[in-house]
């Protein structure tokens, strides 16, 4: 048993906020789990797995899973890290998706970046991903050290199925519809801190000064 108190913290924001790369700052400082739900549904289409084969429609048109689905998936993979913090990326989308998560575990704080839709248009048909870990990059922003090579494998990087510019227009009107009810949600308990602007450059500092002052006991070599 543990006895440290646990953490558990989610990322939200539109497609494309930066929620990949902040998560991935985030983690180099803080004691956090990482789970991504869009880097678990892309590891099962990669591995072509039953559930992957079933979901890849869905989100090569970039509409929201069912949220049964999703849930379950998410909530069993919370469960198994049961004396872990976990930061959470990409879950809940739905309001439904968010009372699942209520009913099995307290959330300590939701960080919600706000950035533009214009901007996020302009960065997604210039991201490149490595599947196998979920790293992202940018041709403009974070190019990798060799074109088109994984920094850290070598291996290939690809460009998302769901990122041409009319999906991307598909996924940014879902998450007005599904997903922005979400944030009211958390702003109704009191757990919402929403981070604007249109550079993570400029968003990080104010991120991490939060997450410092909020949870000074997971900082990455504090005891
Ligand atoms: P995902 O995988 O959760 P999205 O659409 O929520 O996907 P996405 O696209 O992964 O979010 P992000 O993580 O918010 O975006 O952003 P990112 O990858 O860090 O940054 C985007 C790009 O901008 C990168 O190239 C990055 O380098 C660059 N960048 C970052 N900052 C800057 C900057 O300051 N300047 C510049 N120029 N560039 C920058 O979900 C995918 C699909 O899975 C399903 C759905 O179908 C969904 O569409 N799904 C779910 N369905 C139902 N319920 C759920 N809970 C689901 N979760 C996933
Ligand atoms: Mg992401």
């Amino acid at each position: 048993m543990s006895l440290h108190k646990i953490f558990r913290v989610i990322i939200m924001g539109p497609p494309g906020s930066g929620k990949g790369t902040v998560s991935a700052r985030i983690i180099k400082s803080f004691l956090l789990k990482h789970i991504s739900s869009g880097d678990i549904l892309r590891a099962n289409i990669n591995a072509k797995t039953e559930l992957g084969l079933l979901m890849k429609s869905c989100i090569d048109q970039g509409q929201l899973v069912p949220d049964d689905v999703i849930s379950r998936l998410i909530l069993k993979d919370l469960r198994a890290l049961e004396n872990s913090s976990w930061l959470l990326d990409g879950f809940p989308r739905t309001v439904s998706q968010a009372e699942a998560l209520e009913d099995a575990y307290s959330v300590d704080s939701v960080l919600n970046l706000n950035v533009p839709f214009q901007t996020i248009k302009e960065r997604l048909t210039s991201r490149w991903t490595h599947l196998p870990s979920g790293r992202v990059y940018n041709i403009d922003f974070n190019p990798p050290k060799v074109p088109g090579l994984d920094d850290v494998t070598g291996e290939p990087l690809v460009q998302r199925d769901d990122d041409s510019p009319e999906t991307v227009t598909r996924r940014l009107r879902s998450y007005e519809t599904q997903t922005e009810p979400v944030l009211e949600f958390y702003r109704c308990k009191g757990v919402l801190q929403t981070f604007s602007g249109t550079e993570t450059n400029k968003i990080w500092p104010h991120v991490e000064a939060f997450l410092h002052k909020k949870f000074p006991s997971i900082q990455q070599g504090v005891a």
